[in-house]
């Protein structure tokens, strides 16, 4: 079903080659804002002893993004190479959790995600068919590890880019407007928002009401976050911005090889897309992890103040339009 918010129509952001002088001035400032938004977080993860992977766009396996109740794509991509089907990346989380319990115990990646939404979505503001998360995982981290991390790395950012990009925060108008967070932010249980926005319009209601970053917790999504199967509650994490909605979506990890081959029958899921972390799992060498991704055109579109977030990217993807480039 689609909420309020998804049927407030938006202007459609042009490609670079129609854009006019004004334009051009502001989408370079956005621009030098990406620029100092992906210095100052990956410095963050760096300095706190992150490895930096690259990203692959092309693997048999990847996130099924299912069950995933803000999910809504059109197609999914899948060729054949050398005699075997791969599909294109809709986010690196099974390759976080393998390579997190194996030779990387703290890791982000720079990675592209394709989903292709349907061309319904393209003037919600909020929806791009190809975009970029800084994904990370730690082994043995716990969800209250990575929130401290997230909002350390976001109040950071906020606080410096406030003083540094000052010309730029002008041209914007978001001088006045774009305020520093303080941590420790809210945590609210999706359930109790439920109770008060109803199942259908939480997402909405939380991003409307709240001037703050503020966490969701216990949302039931992909077989890979932690789920109590005594309480029924999930271990994850969501970070919404004022007005903007999710940025970043996170969990603490399944690593057990019953939980997780329970849950993927639950979910009907094919168990031969996921043979090795079921088999990892099985052998016990799939550790316990928590991590999360931050979607960069979203986190900068909020700094920005943009209307629609494809205004941050240099070629636009939205739903329903290809450009040449
Ligand atoms: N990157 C997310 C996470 O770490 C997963 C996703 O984007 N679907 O939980």
């Amino acid at each position: 079903m689609k909420s309020k918010q998804e049927t407030i129509q938006i202007e459609i952001p042009k490609p670079l080659d129609q854009l006019s002088p004004s334009e051009i001035e502001r989408k370079a400032c956005i621009g030098k804002i990406m620029t100092y938004t992906l210095k100052s977080l990956t410095s963050t993860f760096v300095d706190q002893g992150f490895q930096w992977l690259l990203p692959v766009a092309l693997s048999q396996c990847t996130d099924p993004l299912w069950p995933d109740p803000g999910a809504s794509i059109d197609k999914r991509i899948e060729v054949d190479i050398y005699g075997k089907p791969v599909r294109t990346t809709a986010s690196m989380i099974i390759h976080k959790l393998v390579a997190a319990s194996t030779a990387y115990p703290k890791l982000f990646i720079l990675s592209p995600n394709i989903r292709i939404e349907k061309a319904e979505r393209a003037g919600t503001g909020k929806h791009i068919y190809e975009f970029t998360q800084l994904d990370f995982e730690a082994r043995d981290a716990t969800s209250k590890d990575i929130i401290t991390l997230v909002e350390d790395a976001i109040c950071t950012l906020i606080k410096d880019l406030k003083l540094d990009m000052k010309g730029e925060l002008t041209t914007l108008c978001r001088c006045d407007t774009l305020k520093a967070p303080k941590a420790p932010f809210k945590i609210y249980d999706r359930v109790e928002l439920e109770a008060k926005y109803g199942a259908d319009g939480w997402e909405a209601g939380i991003a409307k009401e709240t001037t703050q970053p503020v966490w969701v917790t216990n949302i039931p999504r992909e077989f890979y976050d932690y789920e109590d199967f005594k309480t029924g509650k999930w271990d994850n994490y969501d970070l919404f911005l004022p007005q903007y909605g999710e940025v970043l979506s996170g969990a603490k990890r399944e690593w057990e090889y019953a939980k997780i081959s329970k849950k993927i029958e639950r979910d009907q899921i094919k168990k031969e897309n996921y043979a090795l972390v079921l088999k990892m799992a099985k052998e016990g060498r799939l550790k316990p992890t928590a991590g999360g991704g931050i979607g960069m055109e979203r986190l900068v579109g909020w700094i920005a103040g943009v209307k629609h977030v494809a205004e941050t990217q240099p070629f636009p993807r939205v739903p329903g339009t290809v450009n040449e480039l």
